[in-house]
This record gives structure tokens, sequence and C-alpha cells, in this order.
């Protein structure tokens, strides 16, 4: 076994059984003109995530580590978006149509992964419907399915996709580590508090570190 410096305390890990998950670093959260923007958000302070994100990501792949992406978005015709999280405050944002194409919507140009952080061929990507990475997708499945037992959960927004997959993780019995450098919000009190409550209480649901501890303990 490893270690990754964390905090409450250190993580022990095998990589053979720690896959890295990149959350979400789609275009239309981390680039103008998308989803995060229409909602009224500054999307520039998502981007300090990416560089932070390119180094454990690098280092994951070079441990031969199983590396997956998610992507939050809906089908062209909309039947997997609950009615309730189409329409907010009498708004419309998922399937209007934007500069990078109708938002959210699987196959336009904003649902995909920025170019910095692209799946490698073979790398598997789960498209999700809802904030969490669990729900109504084959995520566990895959886990099981490569003996995974710790995860790295990186990328966005840290309040809501990132902590929701990782508490839904957590219930489901992994060990989840996030490099507070690698995740971002829209919101600088409330990336402060989700790092906080994940941590709280030694490591209620999970443990927090850093991109260059991670990258440490992978090499070590
Ligand atoms: N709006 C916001 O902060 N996040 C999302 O809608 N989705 C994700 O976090 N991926």
């Amino acid at each position: 076994m490893k270690n990754f410096n964390a905090q409450p305390f250190a993580l022990p890990f095998d990589p053979r059984t720690t896959a890295l998950v990149m959350i979400d670093m789609q275009r239309d959260f981390i680039e103008p003109r998308g989803f995060g923007e229409a909602l009224g958000n500054d999307v520039s302070l998502l981007r300090t995530a990416i560089v932070p994100c390119e180094k454990v990501l690098s280092a994951a792949r070079a441990a031969g580590m199983l590396v997956i992406h998610t992507r939050e978005g809906h089908r062209a015709d909309l039947a997997d978006c609950p009615p309730a999280k189409l329409t907010r405050g009498g708004k419309t944002f998922i399937g209007t149509d934007g500069p990078m194409g109708r938002i959210l919507v699987r196959g336009e140009p904003g649902h995909d992964i920025i170019p910095e952080l692209y799946p490698l061929p073979g790398e598997p990507v789960v498209d999700k419907p809802g904030k969490g990475a669990f729900y109504q997708t084959d995520l566990h499945l895959i886990l099981q399915n490569h003996n995974i037992k710790t995860l790295i959960v990186c990328g966005v927004t840290t309040e809501v996709c990132v902590t929701t997959t990782v508490r839904e993780a957590n219930d489901r019995g992994y060990e989840c580590i996030v490099p507070q450098d690698c995740v971002g919000s829209y919101f600088p009190a409330f990336q402060k508090a989700a790092l906080e409550m994940i941590k709280a209480q030694g490591a209620i649901f999970g443990w927090v570190s850093d991109s260059a501890s991670i990258v440490e303990g992978l090499r070590a």
C-alpha cells in the first residue's frame, strides 16, 4: 500500500484499485457562452482547476490507473431531463441554442470535454443526466468490474456535481480523495465550505488533498 498526504489524515491506497474520476470538465461549464454563464456565473473562476487537473491526469495515466471522465447532459429530445430541471425560475436553458450548440445536449460542442483534458481512446466516458455520477449511469458497474476501492475525484463544480458524486461514492463503499486545486466553484465561499464538509468529523465522506500530494503519492 502507498499513502496520499491528505486531511484529516493520510489515505492508504493501492494504485491497482484506485481510479481517477474527472467530473464534467465540459466546455458548457468552463468556457464562456455555455450553461455556466447562462446561469449567471463567471466561468473564469473554474479555469484555475485546469492545470492541476492536467498534472493529476498525466500522473494517473503514467501509473497505469483507470481514468474515467463524466459529462452532464441530455438526449437531443430531452426525454431524460426532468421537467423540474428543464425549467428553473421560469427560465429554460437546457436544450436551447447557444454559441456552442444546444446547451447540455449530448453531441453538441459545448457538451464536450475541454481540449486540455480530453479523454484518450479507451478511457471510459460516462454520460450522466443528473448531478451525481452514479445516478442512472453504469459508473458503479465499471468500477466494480475493475475492482476499484479508492477514487481520486476532480472536476466541476465542487459543491454541485463533485460533492454529490463523492457522497454517492462514499455510500457505495468507495474511499474518495479530492485534490482541492483540481476542483472549482463559481462561488469561493462554497468551494471552501464544500471541501471542509468532506473531511470534517474524521473524513465523514472523504479526504481532501492537493494535486502535488496526489502526484507525489502516485510516483512514490
Ligand atoms: N451549476 C453548477 O454549479 N453545476 C452544475 O450544474 N453541474 C456540475 O456541477 N457539473
